[in-house]
């Protein structure tokens, strides 16, 4: 690890250039020097080692088998079925285990390695994606709301929403210096960098926004979330949440997952400033020397939703509407076609943790997700520029704009290679949402994607035992209490400790707007097992009609309400 703290690098590295040229070029090692390891993230990709095979090195007296992950930027998850084939292409070409939709509406490919990272971030921009700021202290991918062509206010919100992406991004030409081969002239190295500012954020920094009433985008787990307010067809604008974040340490009470607070109503014209506001404030006034406390909620915290509401007023140069009533339904996706206003319809393909490659053992289904996905994009060349895919923040695939006259052909690929497994899966199946972890995240404590198949079975199994296999029940995990998978919002979440040995969270509802909370520490699956057994069985017994899983356990008392710190709760029209 490096001995400069994340500061010092950044400021010392020639806005985000560093040595990555020198590292790059190094022949002897796989890696890249160490700050140039921090580097690269602001680029879009990290350095990491395959862990499956850490020791079997160590003992060989081999260097660890690096390798580096790439993370795409693609605002709301659009790909046009060109840009499919050539990621496909590449991935096949450069990359391990197929391509891999995020939590986040990007792809990431595992298993590039060094000397290949140059011609694989040149072909990614030759498909006109970028992969720039797609990790670091920046303004990350903005995931939108799937489905947005459903009507024109949809349109809207996703225009807005890619626009602020292309806003907020650095104007370091470092990137294109790096990959793309762009001369570097003189100024290069002191680019004005007026809303990051120079140092770059204290952390990484989320905006997503929301078109009630589906929360797939976790509103409030973002640093800033925007609630799209329609009226009919029209966009009135945007509830503004503010402060969201999963990620925590396990034992450290100073970290924690938090809901964003809504802190008023903007009209789509102030949308900008108001980001850029509250992105300059967390600039200004985020903790620069405890990174662990570096993220936006904590400034929050820190100094006061109060203070924090009028310096975002003052630096906006208006003041904030009143909250605007609304009301979310779940946070999942909805699966099969969807008919949109314009005669269009866009079809939900569930893609078991977002993994998309052909190898059977991923999931039970025996899906082929890699040759069916591009034998679709190869047909949808012809359709016209409305057709195209949509990556959804839980992991999924919608192939959007899709006229009536392609449908049946497309439900005939979809059926060929087994691609509708939302068909007959339950609805656990369905909602689950699994981390990367092992053996690519070098952050993992346990298993996560690779665990979720097994792991699905046995809940099922005993849903089954109690009737309940079409309980609409969220499922989460993540191999480490970081919370890639939003995991404390999930009605049953599995968070990583140690090699099979979870904590078992419980109680969040499945709006994206009540947090869980620890049931179980540091157990075995067994134990987990054991622990949901009863609890199923008063869920079947004693649930009212509709009552979500998370919800019963709160008014039955299994579970106390977490310190959840939303005031959407509060504004909320409930049913
Ligand atoms: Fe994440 C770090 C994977 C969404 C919170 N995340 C990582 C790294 C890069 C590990 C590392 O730093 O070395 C993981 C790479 C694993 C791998 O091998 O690919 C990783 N995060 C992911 C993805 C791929 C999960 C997935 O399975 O889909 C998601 C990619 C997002 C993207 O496309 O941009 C992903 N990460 C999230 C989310 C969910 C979200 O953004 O909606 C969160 C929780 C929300 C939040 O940020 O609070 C999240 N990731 C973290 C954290 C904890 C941050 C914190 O505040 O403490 C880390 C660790 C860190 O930053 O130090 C982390
Ligand atoms: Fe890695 Fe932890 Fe994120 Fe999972 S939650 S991808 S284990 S950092």
């Amino acid at each position: 690890m490096s001995t400069h703290s994340v500061e010092d690098i950044k400021r010392g590295s020639a806005r985000l250039r560093g040595t990555l040229l020198q590292s790059l070029a190094d022949p002897v090692t796989g890696a890249l020097r160490e700050d140039d390891q921090t580097l690269i993230k602001y680029h879009g990709s990290y350095q990491q080692d395959d862990r499956d095979r850490r020791e079997e090195r160590r003992l060989a007296k081999l260097e660890p088998d690096y390798a580096f992950m790439i993370r795409t930027r693609t605002p709301g998850g659009v790909i046009t079925p060109a840009q499919w084939l050539k990621l496909d292409a590449i991935a096949t070409t450069y990359a391990e285990r197929g391509l891999r939709i995020t939590t986040r509406q990007t792809f990431q490919l595992h298993g590039v390695i060094k000397r290949a990272l140059k011609p694989t971030l040149q072909a990614i921009n030759a498909a006109l994606i970028d992969t720039l700021a797609a990790c670091g202290d920046v303004n990350r991918n903005v995931v939108i709301a799937a489905n947005p062509l459903q009507s024109g206010a949809h349109a809207s919100v996703h225009a807005q929403a890619a626009a602020l992406s292309e806003h907020l991004l650095p104007n370091t030409r470092a990137y294109h210096e790096t990959w793309l081969d762009e001369e570097r002239v003189a100024s290069s190295g002191s680019e004005d960098e007026p809303i990051l500012g120079n140092n770059y954020l204290p952390r990484k920094f989320k905006i997503g926004f929301a078109i009630p009433p589906y929360n797939d985008v976790d509103a409030h787990a973002q640093d800033l979330g925007f609630i799209a307010i329609l009226e009919g067809r029209e966009l009135r604008g945007y509830n503004v949440s503010v402060g969201g974040g999963m990620g925590a340490s396990h034992g450290d009470p100073e970290t924690y997952p938090r809901l964003g607070d809504v802190i008023g109503f903007i009209t789509p014209d102030r949308l900008t400033a108001l980001a850029v506001a509250v992105v300059t404030t967390q600039r200004d006034h985020g903790n620069r020397v405890v990174r662990k406390r570096a993220r936006l909620k904590y400034t929050i915290d820190d100094r006061g939703l109060d203070w924090f509401k009028a310096e975002v007023e003052r630096r906006a140069g208006f003041a904030l509407e009143p909250a605007r009533a609304f009301r979310f339904e779940h946070n999942g996706d909805r699966f099969g076609w969807v008919d949109g206003e314009d005669g269009r319809s866009h079809l939900t393909l569930r893609i078991p943790a977002g993994r998309i490659q052909d190898d059977e053992s991923v999931d039970r289904d025996d899906a082929r997700h890699l040759t069916g996905l591009r034998r679709i994009a190869n047909h949808l060349l012809d359709a016209d520029s409305l057709t195209h895919f949509r990556l959804t923040p839980n992991q999924n695939l919608v192939i959007a704009g899709v006229s009536q006259a392609q449908r049946a052909r497309i439900d005939m690929l979809v059926a060929q290679y087994g691609l509708d497994t939302h068909r007959s899966a339950s609805p656990l199946r369905l909602n689950a949402l699994a981390c990367v972890a092992l053996p690519t995240c070098g952050l993992a404590m346990a298993e996560a994607e690779r665990y979720l198949p097994d792991l699905l079975v046995k809940v099922e199994t005993l849903l089954d035992r109690h009737g309940l296999r079409d309980a609409p029940i969220h499922l989460r995990v993540s191999g480490c209490p970081n919370g890639c998978s939003r995991p404390y919002l999930g009605e049953i979440a599995l968070v990583g400790k140690a090699p099979g040995r979870y904590n078992l969270m419980l109680g969040a509802d499945h709006r994206g707007q009540r947090l869980n909370t620890l049931y179980r520490e540091n157990i075995d699956e067994p134990t987990m097992l054991a622990a949901l057994d009863p609890l199923f069985a008063r869920y079947a017994a004693e649930r009212t009609n509709a009552e979500g899983f998370g919800d019963f356990l709160l008014r039955s008392g299994v579970v106390p309400l977490s310190i959840a710190r939303s005031t959407s709760i509060a504004i909320e029209v409930l049913p």
